[in-house]
């Protein structure tokens, strides 16, 4: 049953009695409502396109996941950025079967990335829509995208002494929410990093 999995996974590892918000952002048409949708209720439905913020709330025993589907259109962008102080994580979207408007989605997510206002919370980013045949890989999103530096910051960069900005964590996966594939591990991921 794999709902059930799910709920339990979830209970696991966000913890009991315990408020967790997260915010779903990405372009447009990138797949945000159909995510949230799918983690609340397991099931594919369709949605016109998300005109304004809306706030979701999923509530599974004592634990409580506040989900804001913001809609990724230009005007609604630039309302993201109020809203990240006061969630414990973020789920970056990315149509990764639209390679027209990667570069967009580059923008947008480099833009929160490098933003020093936003405090360093943990960050994932679904590359969806695997199931399509023209969808990019994951090592060229990698590249694409400029992540090594965010992914794979320890290996990479000793830390200098005057590097004193707090680490935020960042990890990449690739999904289909179409198939259900690939976004039970990534909100794994997410429920331990932001349990810390
Ligand atoms: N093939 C495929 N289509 C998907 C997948 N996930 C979502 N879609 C489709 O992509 C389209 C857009 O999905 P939405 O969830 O409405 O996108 P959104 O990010 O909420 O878009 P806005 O509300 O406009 O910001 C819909 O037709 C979905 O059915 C996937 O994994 N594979
Ligand atoms: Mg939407």
């Amino acid at each position: 049953m794999f709902l059930w999995d799910w709920i339990q996974s979830f209970l696991q590892l966000f913890g009991f009695n315990r408020k967790a918000k997260i915010m779903i952002v990405g372009l447009d048409n990138a797949g945000k409502s159909t995510l949230l949708n799918m983690l609340k209720t397991g099931r594919l439905v369709q949605f016109p396109p998300t005109g304004q913020a809306r706030c979701e709330e999923m509530a599974v025993g004592g634990l409580t996941i506040q989900a804001y589907d913001l809609g990724g259109h230009v005007v609604m962008r630039r309302v993201w950025l109020d809203y990240f102080p006061a969630v414990d994580g973020i789920v970056f979207i990315i149509d990764s079967a639209d390679r027209e408007r990667l570069e967009e989605s580059r923008v947008e997510l480099t833009r929160i990335l490098e933003d020093p206002e936003i405090p360093p919370i943990p960050l994932l980013i679904l590359g969806n829509k695997t199931d399509k045949g023209d969808a990019i890989g994951k090592e060229e999103l990698i590249m694409k995208f400029g992540l090594h530096r965010h992914l794979f910051k320890e290996e990479i960069y000793q830390r200098t002494e005057k590097d004193t900005s707090p680490r935020r964590e960042c990890q990449l996966f690739m999904c289909s929410i179409l198939k259900k594939q690939g976004y039970g591990d990534a909100f794994r991921w997410l429920a331990k990093a932001t349990n810390k």
